[in-house]
């Protein structure tokens, strides 16, 4: 069976750290190319409809983690308190993998980022389970900490926020259509970027109740990733709509 390597958790952590630094720099001036941000002049090829890119680029997400707990030897999860946190990532990912591409209403997704965005989910989805099925160790009274519970309430603010948000962008269009209108009702009364807000809050609520490396980094790297796509998007309204809300924020609401 496997064993943990502190050093090998750390150094992975590291590079998340790394590459949600990089995104930053990539994507604070130009957005990330897919959906409302894709160039006018790509080509249709190079591209796969959102359903499959979307299943195919988080299933690692799930897959990885649940693959590492079948290889590990029983007692697979002790405490309770690790089970459980191994439990919210997976609950999310069973959630982007197997419901949210069904429903999607999305333009197809470019191929080469589809590329990238597996990858990533192979990498996080390896270090989020190697930490907490084969080092993450809790004391036996970790789900009264305040930690534990703090943590775990921002996690199931953050998602419901998120998959209700994703619920009201898929309610903007009828099927087949691909057009971009206002948001309306829900947080996005109060922000552009409302699943992302949800994405974040959940992440942050995710590290703090696991209290890892791994998954600040992985809370960080969200921040860096869809942060800045949320300004991007708030300022493509801001362009296309002369009613766009003016007491609108991009991804904080009253703040930012
Ligand atoms: N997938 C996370 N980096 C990403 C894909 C892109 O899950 O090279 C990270 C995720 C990947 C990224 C992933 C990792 C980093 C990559 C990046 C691409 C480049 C980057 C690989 C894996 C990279 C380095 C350099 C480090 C290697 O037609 P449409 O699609 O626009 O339709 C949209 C629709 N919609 C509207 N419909 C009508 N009217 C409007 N006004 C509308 N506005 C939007 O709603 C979509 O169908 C849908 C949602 O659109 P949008 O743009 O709001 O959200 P989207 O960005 O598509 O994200 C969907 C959900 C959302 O809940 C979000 O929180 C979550 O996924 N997400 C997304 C990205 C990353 C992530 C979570 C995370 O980091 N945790």
């Amino acid at each position: 069976s496997m064993q943990c390597f502190p050093s090998l958790v750390l150094a992975l952590s590291s590079l998340l750290g790394a590459l949600a630094l990089l995104q930053l720099s990539l994507y604070l001036r130009v957005p990330s190319r897919y959906g409302k941000h894709e160039e006018r002049l790509c080509r249709p090829r190079g591209r796969l409809p959102a359903r499959c890119a979307w299943f195919l680029q988080e299933l690692p997400s799930f897959l990885v983690p649940a693959l590492l707990l079948a290889l590990r030897s029983p007692p697979r999860l002790e405490p309770l308190g690790c089970r459980l946190l191994c439990c919210l990532f997976g609950w999310h990912y069973f959630y982007r993998t197997f419901i949210y591409p069904f429903f999607t209403r999305g333009r197809p997704f470019p191929l080469q980022l589809l590329f990238f965005g597996t990858l990533f989910c192979i990498y996080n989805g390896f270090l989020q389970g190697y930490y907490l099925i084969y080092c993450a160790e809790y004391p036996n009274d970790w789900c009264t900490d305040i930690r534990f519970t703090s943590g775990l309430l921002l996690f199931l603010l953050g998602m419901g926020i998120n998959i209700h948000s994703d619920l009201l962008l898929r309610q903007l269009r009828k099927p087949g259509e691909v057009t971009y209108k206002i948001p309306q009702g829900g947080l996005f009364t109060y922000v552009s970027g409302a699943n992302y807000f949800g994405e974040i809050v959940e992440w942050f609520g995710f590290a703090i109740a696991t209290w890892s490396l791994p998954a600040f980094a992985f809370a960080f790297f969200t921040l860096c990733c869809i942060g800045p796509r949320a300004y991007h998007h708030h300022r493509y309204y801001l362009k296309t709509f002369t009613d766009y809300p003016k007491s609108r924020k991009a991804l904080i609401p009253f703040v930012f």
